[in-house]
């Protein structure tokens, strides 16, 4: 009887063990955010400010710099692209995004460069705490886009682009991320594993007395 229940918790450590690893298969498989801007249709160059159109994220910056959605064709991927500066579209301001529930696989572009190399520096926070600060290093090619791949953060609740030195300034298309929350069959696996483990302590107790 002993053997029946080692083996019992074998099947229900197993059973964890599989639903672990499947929350952590839909983890990885759960489909990025992409945010183009192209849903605000053709704005012209200086058209709305981005806040908290998008779900999941909200948009910010200080001083008197705003994020403005801003259509140039060629610039970035499709028309739009965020350029975040004080009204007149100078593309200099700091863009801060915080996002609702930590993040993973970020990355965004670089647009509308006009000088080569470190042009920018983008601040990462993780689980609300500052983590590092990389270069955005750009080509200088105008209409060559530039990812900037912040990918090897996990948990990411924050991410500042400030210190913009290119001429003209920068841009900023295609913000990517994925959200960490586990997906509702992570759950379903959880709670079975906990049920068998449950159902297999009860038997043992069972049998016990
Ligand atoms: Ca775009
Ligand atoms: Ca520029």
């Amino acid at each position: 009887m002993k053997a029946m229940n080692s083996f019992k918790h074998a099947i229900a450590a197993s059973f964890i063990s599989i639903g672990a690893s499947m929350g952590i298969v839909s983890l990885a498989s759960a489909a990025p955010t992409v945010i183009g801007f192209e849903d605000f249709g053709p704005v012209g160059i200086s058209g709305p400010t981005v806040t908290n159109q998008y779900p999941g994220v909200l948009f910010s910056s200080t001083g008197s710099n705003v994020n403005i959605v801003s259509t140039q064709p060629g610039i970035g991927d499709g028309d739009n692209f965020l350029c975040t500066g004080s009204p007149g579209i100078n593309c200099t301001g700091e863009t801060i995004l915080t996002f609702d529930n930590p993040v993973s696989g970020v990355s965004f572009l670089a647009v509308g460069s006009n000088n080569s190399g470190v042009q920018a520096l983008v601040d990462v926070f993780v689980n609300g705490a500052f983590a590092a600060t990389n270069n955005i290093t750009v080509s200088g090619i105008f209409n060559t886009p530039d990812l900037v791949d912040l990918s090897a953060f996990n948990n990411v609740t924050s991410i500042r682009i400030h210190d913009i030195t290119d001429g003209g300034g920068l841009g900023w298309d295609n913000f990517t991320f994925t959200s960490a929350v586990p997906e509702p069959e992570t759950y379903a696996m959880l709670l079975l594993g906990l049920g068998l483990l449950g159902f297999v302590a009860n038997r043992k107790k069972a049998i016990a007395v």
